[in-house]
């Protein structure tokens, strides 16, 4: 008898398929998953429609404004930095299989549980990044890196504090005009949209490319003089080569509109923040998974943002992230130039 062929299951513009099932798909193709993952998963999902319900809501509720303290980094937290921690604590903190989660807002990581008690992954995430912009009703984001958590030698060194080439999984959830997740596990992007209608996010699009090339660069450009030479000199040429300029000022928002429509963002060093503003672990590392994963490359300087050695969970990183050409062209000026900004002056 001749052999049957295997139906592969496949996601149609036809078909309904949520997150959950998408991950649970995503999964039988690994055969020793134990579906553990995706507990993970509706978590984060369910965290996600809460925090957009709240963030939906902030003019109604009076949860706008500063909350009064500052977190790890000493920046002003806004009450719905908090809400939406303790939203991701809440939804997360009792999955069995979670060792570790670490935020943004907290010095400290929360270790659950060990690896002998079933901890088997550490949860790293920004709650609400670009919460400054929550007064006026711009998109925010929570974004999420998933590692192992593997054994390690040195004992001392924490689990959680791995490259980012060793993210499982990672993703970004935006709320803007409407709340889309964006997700990787390393086998393409997929993205969904929250049908508020259902209360399920629906996948709308899988193996998301990212434009090879677009003359568009988005950075915060009041800083310039006090950028490295490099990045003076890529915008002096930008200006001169029919470049056009986008910037949010929210990671989330910018970076979705860069993997959608190409270009480049670009958060470069500067005199106050030598490493960069961005942390690596929770900001850049899931952001450079998913723009690898979608043909894109992220890089910090010359060096490969997902290949940085992590040291701290806070750590800082300069961020150059978008379509590869885009890339490419900026990184071209660090070869021309110094990184640093002994002669940036002659520049500016
Ligand atoms: P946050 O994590 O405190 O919200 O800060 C990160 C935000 C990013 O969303 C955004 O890309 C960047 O800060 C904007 O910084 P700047 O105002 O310096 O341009
Ligand atoms: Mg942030």
């Amino acid at each position: 008898m001749p052999d049957i062929p295997a139906i592969q299951p496949r996601y149609t513009r036809d078909n309904l398929t949520s997150l959950q099932s998408y991950i649970l798909n995503e999964e039988q193709k690994h055969p020793e998953a134990t579906g553990e993952f995706s507990w993970i998963m509706s978590a984060i999902a369910l965290a996600g429609k809460t925090i957009g319900n709240k963030v939906r809501r902030a003019r109604i509720e009076d949860v706008l404004g500063a909350h009064g303290d500052t977190n790890v980094h000493g920046e002003e937290q806004q009450k719905l930095d908090v809400i939406a921690n303790e939203i991701i604590m809440r939804c997360l903190g009792d999955r069995a299989n979670i060792a570790v989660l670490a935020s943004e807002e907290d010095e400290q990581p929360k270790v659950l549980r060990d690896r002998s008690e079933g901890g088997r992954y550490c949860v790293l995430f920004d709650p609400l990044d670009g919460s400054s912009n929550l007064d006026v009703s711009v998109g925010v984001g929570t974004i999420f890196s998933i590692l192992r958590n593997e054994r390690r030698k040195p004992r001392d060194i924490p689990h959680y504090l791995q490259p980012g080439n060793r993210q499982v999984a990672a993703g970004y959830i935006l709320y803007g005009s409407s709340t889309v997740f964006v997700v990787t596990t390393g086998n393409g992007v997929s993205m969904f949209v929250l049908d508020q209608s259902i209360g399920a996010f629906v996948l709308v699009e899988e193996n998301i490319r990212i434009p090879k090339a677009k003359k568009v660069y988005s950075i915060n450009e009041a800083y310039r003089d006090d950028f490295p030479r490099g990045y003076i000199e890529y915008l002096k040429w930008a200006h001169t080569a029919g470049y056009s300029s986008r910037y949010i000022g929210s990671f989330v928002a910018d970076l979705h509109r860069s993997l959608l429509k190409g270009g480049v963002f670009l958060y470069p060093p500067t005199r106050t923040h030598t490493d960069g503003k961005l942390r690596l672990v929770y900001e850049a590392n899931p952001m450079a998974m998913i723009i690898e994963q979608a043909g894109g490359k992220a890089v910090s300087g010359l060096q490969r943002i997902q290949d940085i050695r992590t040291t701290a969970l806070h750590q800082r990183t300069s961020v150059v992230i978008g379509s590869p050409d885009e890339v490419d062209a900026v990184t071209k000026f660090f070869d021309a130039y110094s990184a640093t900004f002994e002669d940036a002056a002659e520049a500016v």
